[in-house]
């Protein structure tokens, strides 16, 4: 079943791969992705926007499929040369990638929102789908560890991830406002997909923008989340190293349970199938990893076949349920 209208809720890398897939599964104009921007920084005097751009260059197809982020055929002359004039080259801002951070950043200077440059840039780079920041004033995230409080990108990429972690903030959230066209884009929404992306550091905080969490739990689409963990190890980043660290359980159980009061399914790895009984919602078992175009889309299009399932307005319950989705005992 295809959805009129799918909000995702990504961070970086895992994010972006389901992305591609519901824009692929949805055909144009269907997707809008709401995009973390605590990860977001400035740096040689730009503001950068590491998920944003992760998403956009993903959705447009010229994102290097090594790393995740960053841009394919990549060039780093002017990180380089910073190098050479004692200025900082930890964060590798590729030639093309930076292009993109002088634009925003004019934009941004001149007086525009974080939204409407977002919106300028990707439709720049071709992309049919909707990409928007969570928040037009700036939000950060603050990892607290044994080595004191740390931007999220001096954690996440000066410092390897290596630090303990304690506990994660986002800086200004409390004071900041769902841009309009976050609530505009709910107002349409028949699915929304919380991706599988770092719970702590890529989506709770979206979800702490004021309001969004309620908003979400009395949302008539089927919310629907994926698990980041599976096997006992994340699929990429530090989230497993951080459960460990802030004393969780690593698995898909806990992720589950994090977002119990939002969500209305959830997913996990086939490798997984023998925790779903312990999850207290409607199941689908499957296979998450996406390594190609083909599987990002048949993930994409199994999620809308499991939210069409469930409750929703525009949401007709399927005759027949796959022998892999487990309901709940009522
Ligand atoms: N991640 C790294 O691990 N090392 C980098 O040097 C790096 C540079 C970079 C440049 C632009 C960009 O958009 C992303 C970049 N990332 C880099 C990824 C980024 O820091 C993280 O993946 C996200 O913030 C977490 O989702």
């Amino acid at each position: 079943m295809n959805p009129q209208h799918v909000i995702a809720l990504a961070g970086g890398v895992g994010g972006a791969k389901l992305a591609t897939g519901l824009q692929a599964a949805l055909g144009p104009d269907r997707l809008t992705v709401i995009v973390n921007t605590g990860d977001d920084f400035e740096h040689w005097g730009l503001t950068i926007c590491p998920d944003l751009d992760t998403v956009m260059y993903n959705l447009a197809g010229i994102h290097n499929p090594e790393t995740g982020w960053g841009r394919t055929g990549e060039t780093f002359g002017v990180l380089e040369s910073m190098g050479q004039l004692g200025g900082e080259d930890w964060f590798r801002l590729g030639d093309k990638d930076l292009a993109v951070h002088l634009r925003r950043s004019e934009w941004l200077r001149q007086g525009a929102t974080l939204t409407e440059v977002t919106d300028r840039l990707r439709r720049a780079l071709g992309v049919r789908s909707v990409i928007l920041p969570m928040s037009d004033s700036p939000v950060r995230t603050l990892v607290h560890t044994d080595e004191g409080d740390l931007p999220f990108q001096h954690y996440f990429v000066r410092l390897r991830c290596e630090p303990v972690v304690i506990d994660v903030t986002y800086v200004g959230a409390a004071s900041a406002r769902l841009p309009i066209a976050v609530e505009e884009a709910l107002r349409h929404a028949n699915l929304i997909v919380f991706c599988p992306s770092n719970p702590y550091l890529s989506i709770d905080p979206i979800l702490s923008m004021p309001g969004l969490r309620r908003r979400l739990q009395t949302h008539p689409a089927p919310k629907m989340g994926v698990s980041p963990i599976v096997g006992g190890q994340a699929i990429k980043g530090p989230a497993a190293k951080m459960m460990r660290e802030m004393g969780m359980t690593i698995s898909p159980v806990t992720v589950a349970h994090h977002y119990q009061d939002v969500l209305d399914g959830f997913v996990v790895d086939m490798c997984d199938a023998h925790l779903s009984d312990q999850i207290d919602m409607p199941v689908l078992v499957t296979d998450t990893i996406m390594t190609d175009q083909t599987s990002k889309q048949r993930l994409a299009t199994e999620i809308m076949d499991f939210g069409a399932q469930l409750r929703g307005p525009s949401s007709a319950p399927a005759p027949i349920q796959p022998q892999n989705l487990r309901s709940p005992a009522p």
